[in-house]
């Protein structure tokens, strides 16, 4: 077997100064909020692989499945030569079982969260060694400049974005992103998108306030990573987590709440919080198969299949370029 040639690194991620002025910014909004991209620091992503095994969170072990049952289809509906371009690389299993299928001659992964991506690239370069790997660091919910890819072997580009990490968007945010990757992709261009199902609030409900609290560590340690890299002085304890289903919008909301009335300084700025005041920290929008084709379209794609699980709750959408 041919040993794996070393991944190409490319680091495009923003100084931390953005991350102090985004977050300044989002304090200072009529209504607090906060980009859920910065959950992502290496305890963050540690919590979030464990809310993945949680019983209570369908979404990952549901998307397995349908990659289980279907990646040889997905392979065959993407087309032979695809360069695959995956963004937010944190589960290599589902990755895997697409590469094993489409045995692409480039596979290019993207995040935010240097660690996953370079233990997924480490993984995936030593079991696939015909492939050429390519990781980009970079903050996706913006374009991402990429850089030059190699072209020996590539017939046309994929993209991959699994996870349901779409519905994090608003739905405008996520036609613009959709968009924003068809020049990339190019004509005869495609994507692979695992989107998460609407359903019944109840089954949302538990999986977004698992009773092991982790998805509460989850939400609470942004707040612990602005202490650390930020010089903040949130009290932990005087925030709690809380997560509901939105039915008219169609997304779980996650919020911190305010325990207290309370002022909370970073570097000069104070922060005043009223008593029940929160902070909005992440969207988690589901959509039906209709709704997502629909946006894709408005994004000029074409739904080409959709494959699901026999419960219906999550999807894999196959799109190409209109
Ligand atoms: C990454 N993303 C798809 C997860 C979700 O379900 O929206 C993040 C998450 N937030 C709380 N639990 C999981």
């Amino acid at each position: 077997m041919p040993s794996p040639a070393p991944t190409v690194f490319h680091d495009l991620l923003p100084a931390p100064a953005d991350m102090r002025a985004e977050v300044l910014a989002g304090l200072a909004l009529p209504r607090k909020s906060i980009p859920p991209k910065y959950f992502y620091d290496a305890r963050g992503c540690e919590l979030f692989d464990a809310i993945c095994r949680l019983p209570e969170y369908y979404p990952t072990r549901t998307e397995l499945a349908i990659m289980r049952a279907h990646a040889p289809a997905m392979a065959a509906a993407l087309g032979p030569g695809c360069a695959l371009i995956e963004i937010g690389c944190g589960n290599s299993e589902k990755t895997r079982l697409l590469l094993e299928a489409l045995e692409p001659p480039l596979f290019v992964a993207v995040d935010i969260a240097r660690e996953q991506l370079e233990a997924s690239c480490t993984a995936l370069s030593e079991r696939f060694p015909q492939t050429g790997f390519v990781a980009v660091r970079a903050d996706f919910s913006q374009p991402v400049p990429l850089p030059a890819l190699p072209a020996a072997g590539v017939a046309r580009r994929a993209l991959y974005f699994p996870g349901s990490t779409i519905g994090n968007f608003t739905p405008d945010e996520a036609r613009a992103f959709l968009e924003g990757w068809r020049p990339v992709l190019g004509a005869g261009g495609a994507a692979l998108i695992g989107v998460d199902l609407k359903k019944d609030p109840a089954v949302l409900d538990a999986a977004y306030n698992d009773a092991q609290g982790v998805t509460a560590e989850f939400n609470l340690n942004l707040l612990a990573r602005f202490n650390r890299e930020l010089g903040a002085n949130f009290d932990l304890a005087a925030f709690r987590h809380a997560a509901f289903y939105s039915a008219g919008l169609g997304r779980i909301e996650m919020h911190l709440v305010s325990l207290r009335a309370q002022q909370v300084t970073i570097g000069d700025r104070v922060f005043a919080f009223r008593e029940g005041e929160t902070i909005h920290t992440e969207n988690s929008c589901k959509y039906a198969v209709e709704e997502f084709a629909a946006l894709a379209a408005a994004a000029g794609y074409e739904a080409l299949e959709c494959w699901t699980d026999p419960e219906r709750l999550f999807a894999v959408h196959c799109l190409r370029v209109a």
